[in-house]
């Protein structure tokens, strides 16, 4: 059994309320929603963080951001705008190290993020 959280979720071993699947990626809600819509979007393969999925698999990264852009559609907050966030690294809050892009909308998004 992996110890990933989200490898876990994949496996269906923990439950997760999927949004979208694509052969390669799977989006489920946030646990711990920062808004309206907050849905991660993940490769089912495991990479710790987008930087190395970007050199691992450039298409599997093309995949995971397509998803996210679908998955903005498709909760209908593609109009009113929408963030696509992947914390890469401890100092930028990451706390799951299985590449996860946050999307993000539903509400005003304040910028410069905390
Ligand atoms: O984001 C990790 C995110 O993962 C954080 O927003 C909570 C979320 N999380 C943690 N466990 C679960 C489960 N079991 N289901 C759904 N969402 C979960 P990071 O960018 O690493 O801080």
């Amino acid at each position: 059994m992996s110890d990933c959280l989200f490898c876990r979720i994949v496996a269906k071993e923990i439950p997760a309320e999927i949004v979208y699947e694509t052969g390669r990626t799977l989006a489920f809600r946030d646990v711990n929603p920062q808004a309206p819509t907050h849905v991660l979007v993940i490769p089912k393969e495991h990479h710790a963080n987008a930087a190395a999925l970007a050199e691992a698999d450039e298409g599997l990264a093309d995949e995971v951001l397509k998803s996210a852009h679908a998955v903005a559609a498709q909760e209908g907050v593609a109009d009113g705008g929408y963030r696509v966030v992947f914390n890469t690294g401890l100092g930028a809050g990451q706390t799951v190290f299985h590449v996860h892009a946050h999307v993000l909308g539903g509400r005003d998004l304040g910028w410069p993020p905390g």
